[in-house]
């Protein structure tokens, strides 16, 4: 077997980013962290909505669908059920996540559909040129709250925790050794794994996450989960962790809640094997005929 690497997953499309935005930074790990995982190439699937981070599929060299605002969850769930050997991974912004998709994403995490979500987290509307988007911090002030913004953000990983997501995390997109760490453990993960990736927006929201995420601080800011006796099984220590906000508390990065259940997509197909031929089960019971 040939071994691959990063060229393999890197597409002939002209990356259309701009120059300086943190959504390079996820792409190269990811394309790097790819080949060791292992999985043939033709296996892999790249689902999106609308928005910058959706723009990822066209950058991987593997197979993708860039689908409409908010429901790649939708398209995930699909694609995973009906063919189970696919790696399927989710690339979403916090706004196709969090606002239009919140609905769908919580459903995927509740079902456990065996999907990997990487959220793009930059607390702003990139593609849209910059409006308030559900994470943005109560008080910002953008062109669509001039006066700031008056609605309590969302927190994704109590989002996901709550939603009954069996792994959640959270990584910055210039700590390569995490976020590569963190995507190893997500892909090989059975079941809806969502990674929150604090991701800087250059142009609309730069420094969002600056004053603990910076190199120059960052390790003194920031907890490592693996580098502490982090339970990654305990439901309450992980919610607690998804509360800790800098300056109050160091940043938990890392792997916050990991558990085994059975997912959506086997329970579905084992159900389907049980319920027989279609023909049958619709002439069952009390019907009619129209003559
Ligand atoms: C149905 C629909 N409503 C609204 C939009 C406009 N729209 C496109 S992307 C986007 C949000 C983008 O923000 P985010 O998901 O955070 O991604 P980013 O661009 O920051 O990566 C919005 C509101 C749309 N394309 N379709
Ligand atoms: S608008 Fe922001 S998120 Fe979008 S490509 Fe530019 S820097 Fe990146």
């Amino acid at each position: 077997m040939t071994t691959l690497t990063r060229k393999d997953f890197s597409s002939d499309q002209e990356v259309r980013w701009c120059p300086g935005c943190g959504d390079y930074a996820i792409l190269a790990t990811m394309q790097r962290t790819l080949p060791a995982l292992g999985i043939p190439k033709e296996n892999i699937v790249f689902v999106s909505g609308i928005g910058c981070a959706a723009r990822f599929p066209y950058y991987m060299n593997t197979y993708g669908f860039h689908t409409i605002h908010g429901r790649a969850p939708t398209i995930a769930t699909g694609l995973k059920i009906t063919r189970p050997e696919l790696s399927v991974w989710i690339a979403t912004g916090d706004g196709d996540a969090l606002s239009i998709g919140a609905n769908h994403l919580l459903h995927v995490l509740r079902r456990n559909v065996d999907v990997k979500i990487l959220l793009f987290n930059n607390e702003i509307y990139g593609l849209t040129k910059g409006q308030y988007s559900p994470t943005s911090e109560k008080g910002k002030i953008t062109k669509t709250s001039p006066a700031g913004s008056r609605d309590n953000p969302i927190n994704p990983l109590a989002f996901a925790l709550t939603a009954g997501a069996t792994f959640v995390a959270r990584c910055i997109d210039t700590d390569a050794k995490n976020l590569q760490a963190v995507i190893t453990a997500a892909a090989q993960h059975k079941g809806a794994a969502i990674i929150e990736i604090l991701q800087n927006c250059n142009i609309f929201n730069d420094g969002a996450f600056a004053e603990f995420a910076d190199k120059a601080v960052r390790n003194e800011r920031v907890r490592y989960l693996q580098d502490t006796d982090h339970d990654t099984t305990n439901f309450d220590a992980a919610y607690l962790l998804s509360q800790h906000a800098y300056p109050e508390h160091a940043v938990p990065m890392g792997i916050l809640y990991q558990a085994e259940t059975p997912t959506y997509d086997a329970t579905f197909s084992s159900q389907s094997e049980k319920s027989g031929d279609l023909k049958d089960l619709l002439r069952k019971g009390y019907v009619w005929e129209i003559k």
